[in-house]
């Protein structure tokens, strides 16, 4: 807290004697009225009075000034009853509340202050009137006709009206938890930013995943870009970073981001396709935007269908400016590092765990958490001078570029851990409003003409979305530094504001609040110079080099996925002149690349797009092992990796008990899936239970997968129609399988041939052995996938 410049002054007559029915007004000696209305704006005079002048006026001027602004002038009250509202105040109701304390927002305080749990409690309106039937609407009669004056009812029926709010026009399916920030060290030689102000400082966080393009109750695992925007709680304010799973974009420029979400959204004369970019308007557009190439060839990879939020990267996007105490400044980029590795779908996995479980990720989220595997990330920062920028061979403001790592590491500085899941999706993950423009001192904006209209755009939106001005009361959007200013009113407005000052400068209120000064966020002094136009620097011109060096970056099966991505998405498209357009900006990237998409499609090569650019800058790196998934494995092993194991009566139970222990050890979820759920009886009389069904959760559900010893187990599974395609699947989704003693009699019911005896992730053994094999099956699954499989085909 700042504290006031100039000496505090008594404010009030000291001496008057308070009972005595004719009072003195202020320290004027003056008899007068006893009207208190007088004698509270008497009272008054010397708090306003010791403020006879606007001091800080005159260093509203100059460029010192805007740098090192003046903290306002505040004169402290003889008592707080002068500023308040009203002179009863002080009787003493349980709702009269108290002045904030520093370092605390005395309307949240924190999530627990609005949590309600009705254990023990009765239903009861609105109004707090306990509701004897909640079964009956008020009649004339048992069958008479409903009354008008049944407030009951029609509390209920109103409130159910207006329980939906619009959804978000873009990432309008999503999940989000809490969890908390921790820095690994100081980082005050570059930001004064409060979440990397020492070592080990903690900052409360919350994060929401989403995807973009589909409505709320869309799936999961659509092809599509992942939201992932982070709330930092810090003691400066709230620091919204918005990013996504991949670190460009589509469009370099604001301008266009209408233009592209109407592409991309379902076609508006009949409304489809859902969450989904395979359709003519999305391709007629980017093929003729040829600066979201590079944005393409990431969508189009693996990166599109992750596996899990647990298992992306998260990067902020844009350059954004670090600035320390001294007011220096650098240049960085963010990036999220899942400890849990980068991992994919493939993709005929997921169109079908789209159709079982459109909850696919939320699910997956949410269970992690509930069951205390909290997943982490680590944030690491590229750092780099406005010098060093200048001489790069693209432009840093161009949001379709990346800073290769091998051009500028990236510093781990901390990490984040999700710890909790929300106690209301609602309140928390629908209500919480991110917003680019929610940054703190420390950090602070470039001119990324994209990041501009962000600026604008987020809190524009939650306006709509969320009823009004007052979304930051939303206890979720609430900072846990103390809110003061003087802005009043609006729709559901929550604070009740003491006194009736709400205006600055002000004396009447001994000047508060006042403006925070050099303690405050002042913006990064840049120098800016240059004509007023609408136009692209030259270097926003080169469209294709980093998609080049993206898709060169990539191992053979990754290659493969991208091709077989646009070959699936074009197919799509009714037009062939827009599927040739696309083709034609592939040569530029690719033309091995163009030639593998255009045989898929039927069609020749086209010519290269014409480039908007002769000669480009020779890029600085042409290949960066870091772009592929395969770069960050993981260092979870198995954990939280699902697991099935067929069961059905007469299974072999020893070998399937000591399995379960060593796999549930080593932290996999695993799930008995029978025929039906409920109990089996194994070989030696002990019971199984199945929690899952082969119909309730197809095997593409899975991980992996076990196939059980016990001769009449086996037979009655090889008789079950799910039994193929729960094994096939695993196979065609590079998995790994288990089969135990008999059990490799489903392999081959499945169409599994020998010729999968070498393959790394189908392993067999005797049922006595499986403590034995466990260890390399443990193996075998943390691998994720096994991608040979895709280069040499099983024979099924
Ligand atoms: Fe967003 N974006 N966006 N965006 N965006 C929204 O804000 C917008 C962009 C991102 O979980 C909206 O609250 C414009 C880039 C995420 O609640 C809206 C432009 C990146 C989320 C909006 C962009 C993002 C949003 C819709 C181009 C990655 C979900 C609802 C100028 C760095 C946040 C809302 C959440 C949401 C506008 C481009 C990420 C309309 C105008 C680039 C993760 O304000």
């Amino acid at each position: 807290m700042t504290t006031p410049k100039k000496p505090v002054r008594s404010s009030t007559a000291k001496g008057a004697d308070e009972n005595s029915a004719t009072k003195r007004r202020g320290n004027s000696g003056v008899l007068g009225t006893n009207d208190i209305v007088v004698e509270h704006a008497s009272a008054s005079d010397a708090l306003v009075a010791a403020m006879p002048y606007n001091s800080i006026k005159a260093r509203e001027h100059g460029l010192d000034n805007a740098v090192a602004p003046p903290s306002g002038e505040t004169v402290e009250p003889d008592s707080s009853a002068l500023t308040a509202s009203t002179a009863t105040e002080e009787t003493g109701t349980a709702k009269t509340g108290g002045s904030a304390q520093p370092g605390t927002n005395a309307t949240v305080a924190s999530l627990d202050r609005v949590r309600v749990d009705a254990s023990d409690q009765a239903l009861t309106t609105n109004q707090g009137v306990r509701i004897s039937d909640n079964q009956n609407t008020l009649k004339a009669g048992l069958r008479g006709p409903s009354l008008l004056e049944d407030f009951v009812l029609r509390e209920k029926i109103t409130h159910f009206d207006h329980e939906r709010i619009p959804k978000r026009i873009v990432h309008a399916r999503g999940s989000g938890a809490h969890g908390y920030f921790e820095a690994y060290d100081a980082l005050g030689k570059y930001t004064r930013a409060a979440p990397f102000a020492e070592k080990g400082k903690i900052t409360p966080v919350f994060v929401r995943f989403s995807t973009v393009a589909g409505e709320r109750g869309s799936k999961d695992t659509a092809r599509d870009v992942r939201g992932f925007a982070v709330k930092f709680y810090t003691d400066e304010g709230n620091w919204d970073l918005v990013g996504n799973n991949i670190p460009v974009f589509f469009i370099q420029d604001a301008m266009k981001f209408p233009d592209l979400v109407h592409a991309v959204k379902p076609e508006p004369h009949h409304g489809m396709p859902q969450a989904a970019s395979a359709h003519d308007t999305f391709w007629d557009f980017a093929s003729l935007m040829p600066e979201s190439t590079h944005m393409l060839m990431w969508v189009m990879s693996d990166r599109g269908i992750p596996r899990s939020y647990r298992m992306m990267q998260g990067f902020g996007v844009h350059t954004f400016r670090l600035v320390n105490e001294q007011g220096e400044s650098v240049f960085c980029k963010f990036h999220w590092k899942p400890l849990q590795g980068t991992h994919s779908l493939v993709w005929d996995e997921a169109v079908k765990i789209s159709g079982a479980d459109p909850d696919f990720h939320r699910r997956d989220l949410w269970e992690a958490i509930e069951s205390g595997e909290f997943p982490e990330w680590e944030l690491g920062l590229q750092i780099f001078t406005e010098e060093q920028a200048d001489g790069f061979s693209f432009d840093v403001l161009d949001a379709t570029k990346i800073v290769p790592e091998e051009l500028v590491p990236v510093t781990p500085v901390g990490r984040m851990v999700l710890n909790s899941n929300p106690d209301n999706f609602f309140a928390e993950t629908e209500q919480v409003a991110f917003c680019t423009a929610h940054i703190i001192p420390g950090i602070d904006f470039t001119n990324d003409p994209l990041l501009a209209g962000r600026i604008h755009s987020y809190v524009d939106t939650q306006i709509t979305r969320l009823g009004g001005p007052n979304f930051h009361e939303i206890p979720i959007n609430s900072s846990l530094s103390t809110v003061q200013n003087n802005q009043r009113d609006g729709l559901h407005r929550q604070a009740v504001h003491r006194g009736r000052v709400a205006y600055e400068p002000n004396s009447l209120a001994g000047g508060c609040p006042f403006q925070a000064g050099s303690t405050g966020f002042v913006s990064f002094p840049e120098t800016v110079t240059g004509d007023k136009v609408r136009g692209k620097p030259e270097k926003f011109a080169e469209h294709y080099a980093q998609a080049t060096l993206f898709f060169d970056s990539q191992t053979p099966v990754e290659q493969a996925h991208i091709a077989a991505a646009f070959r699936f998405e074009l197919s799509k498209v009714a037009v062939p002149a827009i599927r040739e357009r696309m083709l034609s900006a592939l040569v530029n990237v690719s033309p091995e690349l163009a030639a593998e998409v255009a045989g898929g499609l039927g069609l020749e090569v086209p010519e290269a797009m014409p480039k908007a650019i002769a000669d480009p800058q020779t890029p600085e790196v042409t290949v960066s092992p870091a772009l592929s998934l395969v770069a960050l494995p993981g260092e979870c092993g198995i954990r939280t990796r699902k697991i099935a194991v067929l069961v059905e009566k007469g299974v072999h139970h020893a070998s399937l008990a000591s399995l379960y222990q060593t796999l549930a050890d080593a932290g996999a979820v695993v799930h008995f899936v029978g025929p039906r759920v409920g109990l089996f009886a194994g070989d030696s009389g002990e019971m199984i239970e199945a929690d899952r069904s082969m119909e309730n959760s197809p095997g593409f559900l899975f991980d992996a997968l076990v196939l059980p010893d016990g001769s009449p187990a086996v037979q009655a599974l090889a008789g079950n129609e799910h039994t193929p395609a729960f094994v096939q699947d695993q196979v065609r989704h590079g998995k790994t399988i288990l089969a135990l003693g008999a059990g490799r009699e489903l392999l081959e019911k499945a169409g599994v041939g020998s010729a999968m005896k070498d393959d790394p992730g189908i392993l067999l053994a005797e049922g006595a052995d499986a403590a034995e094999i466990a260890p390399v099956f443990i193996d075998a699954v943390a691998a994720h996938r096994h991608p040979s499989r895709e280069t040499d085909p099983p024979l099924m």
